[in-house]
């Protein structure tokens, strides 16, 4: 099996995953863990878009299948080692219920929030105005939701972690690079720690991190970002591919 990864939330996802089914005692022998260069735009060579026709982090293969997008990367790893972090029955439909939303909502709105507030600075002000307002309402609300949720419940779906907290993980515990605020939604702060304590968890953030920074980030590990960030964001990037 070969999995296509960079270090970033998307990526993230997939790491954390592989960490805690290891934590679980399954044994991913037979797994390549490959590291696209999305500055270097590796993601659009003719090989990767051969895997992932969408040009983006992560994508996997496994015989005769391939994968793109994180989350339906998280529901395979999860069904085929199977254990608790999908579970079966009615919870299950919870558990993908919450994934989707973490797809459809919570990923997309961090995710361009972080770009309009990072990575579009040659973009006139004027102009990153509203996408930031939309943006940085939304992820709000979001986490509005997020921590109704997890009233009377450690995790998302209730006592267990599953994959749908895996999928949101890396895009909460980036708020302070993406600048959307979580400290007046107590239970997803607890959530946060939390999670952070989980030892797959802990080995999932780590890769791909200069050592010592998989929490808090160099001044130039900052800039490194940003200018990755500003190179994938660029509308003369979206021209030339
Ligand atoms: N919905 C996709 C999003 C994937 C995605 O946006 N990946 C980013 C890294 S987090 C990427 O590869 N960006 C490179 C680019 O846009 O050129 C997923 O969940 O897999």
């Amino acid at each position: 099996m070969k999995i296509w990864s960079a270090p970033t939330p998307n990526g993230w996802k997939v790491a954390i995953m592989i960490e805690e089914l290891r934590e679980r005692g399954l044994v991913l022998d037979d797994l390549e863990v490959t590291t696209v260069d999305l500055r270097a735009g590796e993601q659009f060579s003719a090989a990767f878009t051969a895997v992932n026709p969408n040009q983006k982090i992560p994508a996997l293969q496994d015989g005769d299948i391939t994968l793109m997008e994180s989350c339906a990367i998280l529901q395979y790893l999860a069904e085929k080692y199977p254990s608790a972090l999908l579970p079966e029955g009615a919870a299950r439909w919870q558990v993908l219920q919450w994934l989707y939303w973490q797809a459809a909502n919570l990923g997309p709105v961090f995710g361009n929030k972080l770009s309009y507030t990072r990575y579009l600075g040659d973009v006139d002000a004027s102009l990153r105005a509203h996408p930031l307002e939309r943006f940085g309402s939304e992820a709000q609300r979001l986490l509005r939701v997020f921590d109704k949720q997890l009233q009377g419940r450690d995790y998302i779906c209730g006592d267990d972690l599953t994959i749908a907290d895996i999928a949101c993980f890396p895009w909460i515990r980036g708020w302070k690079w993406s600048k959307i605020d979580i400290t007046s939604h107590a239970r997803v702060v607890d959530w946060l720690e939390r999670l952070r304590n989980h030892a797959g968890v802990k080995r999932g953030v780590a890769y791909g991190a200069p050592t010592g920074e998989a929490e808090q980030w160099s001044e130039d590990t900052k800039k490194r970002y940003v200018s990755m960030g500003a190179g994938i964001a660029s509308n003369d990037n979206i021209k030339a591919s």
